[in-house]
């Protein structure tokens, strides 16, 4: 745990008791802080007592004694409008932070050696900081992986000397941080995203580039160019910010930064560009978004000093992360692949393109626009399987480009993709679960949905018969 020392004896505000707010608590009572903290679900406020706050609502609070409001980062800040805590915190005049905040200040009060890397983006930061992580590990260093990720930052173990902390920044985090200084901040993309969090693209366009702030004097801004966004934004770092940038692209050969060309990694900040890797022999990376994220990932590791050799044997050896593009074992020359954090039709599109004899499972709750952006990648699809309240609206948008069966559940689809793909005896099948939807109306999130995958696929290798009946050509 990383203890923020300065609240000692201070009296600071808890806001939101998910696994920010609980471990904010943890951490700041354990520096002698003494705190009060809420949430608008009372279910959290057991836990938050056992962590050793005073749960009461905010009307209840003495603002005056305040010092800070920790506030979660899904609680609103700005839009749709500030939550109602932000608008007592502001009439109060008491500072609003998250969590990362508190781990900057712990972090610069602790005077250590240690280094930070944060990365940031629309599509790609949590494989990115994972991959940045693993590489780092293997050059031999001490590495503590946290953030959006899903480990709370000050759950992270204290810092030493040797310390690499690598951590996810979303947007809604980025707003609630003030004075972090990295060594490296890396931005992959930006694309429209949690809009009416931020007032609108701007506004997230706004809080995406909160992470240049927070690169020290001497750091460096590693800055993917493959989306309009950012390509704009590296235009303009190259007038006002050029020794600090290194830019990463990929189906462009850069002057100077990282590139990938045809799926093969080059190292262009020398006079000669050098080739560094084929990254198409390494499964776990498949894809030219997940290019994107080694470019990325590499250029952070070089940035940091590293060894070109050890970030190799990193890349190679990259395991990949649970839910996006996961390679599970083949069954009888049949290929799994649980892309289930695909929850949009633009995530799915990267999987769509990346292999030839699909058997495609989709479906769940639609986002807006639904899978309109997917009408001509149908090509490498031999059938889509339909699952979810979604199915119907699938089945009519893409009509026409692809067989469908309406299968209703996971569970269907897996079995009767299954027997196609065994049937029609196309070469390297795969079976893909990439549903280009939100998982709510079936599962808790996405994460369980792919764990209902795997389950499926295991239950076809055990021989456990799966109900065939039902299916419907769509
Ligand atoms: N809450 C309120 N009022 C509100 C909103 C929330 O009281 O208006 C309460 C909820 O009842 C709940 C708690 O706040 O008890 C949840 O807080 P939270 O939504 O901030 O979630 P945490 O559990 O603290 O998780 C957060 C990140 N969640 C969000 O940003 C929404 C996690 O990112 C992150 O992994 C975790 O901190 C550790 O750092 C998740 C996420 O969905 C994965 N991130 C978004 C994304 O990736 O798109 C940004």
């Amino acid at each position: 745990m990383i203890i923020p020392q300065r609240y000692e004896g201070k009296q600071i505000a808890v806001y939101g008791l998910g696994r920010t707010g609980l471990s904010a608590i943890r951490a700041l009572v354990a520096g002698g802080a003494g705190v009060v903290a809420w949430d608008d679900n009372e279910t959290a406020a057991e836990q938050a007592s056992a962590a050793g706050a005073v749960v009461m609502h905010p009307s209840g609070w003495n603002w005056l004694a305040l010092t800070a409001l920790v506030l979660s980062p899904g609680v609103p800040l700005t839009h749709p409008e500030p939550h109602a805590v932000v608008q007592m915190a502001k009439a109060a005049g008491v500072e609003i932070i998250g969590d990362t905040e508190l781990f900057a200040q712990a972090l610069a009060d602790s005077g250590s050696d240690a280094r930070l890397v944060i990365i940031t983006g629309t599509n790609g930061k949590s494989t990115t900081t994972a991959l940045v992580a693993h590489m780092i590990s293997k050059c031999g260093m001490t590495v503590q992986m946290g953030g959006n990720i899903g480990i709370p930052v000050l759950d992270l173990a204290p810092p030493t000397d040797e310390t690499v902390y690598v951590l996810e920044m979303s947007s809604y985090q980025a707003d609630l941080t003030h004075t972090m200084r990295s060594d490296v901040s890396i931005l992959l993309n930006i694309t429209p995203d949690h809009l009416e969090r931020h007032g609108g693209y701007e506004g997230y366009i706004a809080s995406k580039r909160r992470v240049f702030d927070m690169v020290k004097r001497d750091g460096r801004i590693v800055l993917g160019v493959n989306s309009i966004q950012t390509q704009a934004i590296c235009t303009e770092l190259k007038v006002t910010d050029n020794s600090r940038l290194l830019p990463v692209a990929v189906g462009q050969v850069l002057s100077h930064g990282y590139f990938v060309i045809s799926g093969v990694l080059w190292d262009g900040t020398l006079s000669v560009s050098d080739e560094v890797i084929d990254l198409k022999d390494i499964a776990a990376l498949t894809g030219a978004h997940n290019w994107e994220n080694a470019a990325a990932a590499y250029a952070c590791g070089r940035a940091l000093g590293l060894d070109p050799m050890r970030l190799k044997e990193g890349l190679k050896s990259f395991p990949g992360l649970p839910h996006r593009q996961e390679i599970l074992p083949s069954l009888r020359g049949v290929r799994f692949v649980n892309d289930s954090k695909a929850t949009n039709a633009e995530a799915a599109a990267k999987a769509l393109v990346c292999y030839d004899h699909i058997y495609w499972i989709a479906g769940g709750r639609l986002k807006e626009g639904g899978v309109r952006d997917l009408t001509g990648l149908m090509g490498p699809v031999e059938r889509a399987y339909l699952i979810g309240e979604g199915a119907a609206e699938i089945a009519e948008t893409l009509k026409g480009q692809v067989e469908m069966v309406q299968c209703g559940t996971l569970e269907r689809a897996v079995d009767r993709a299954m027997r196609d793909a065994l049937s029609e005896g196309y070469p390297d099948p795969v079976v893909l679960l990439s549903p280009a939807c939100a998982s709510f109306d079936q599962y808790p999130d996405f994460e369980v949905r792919g764990d209902a995958f795997k389950a499926a696929v295991m239950a076809l290798r055990d021989g456990t018969p799966v109900p065939s009946n039902g299916d419907a050509v769509a």
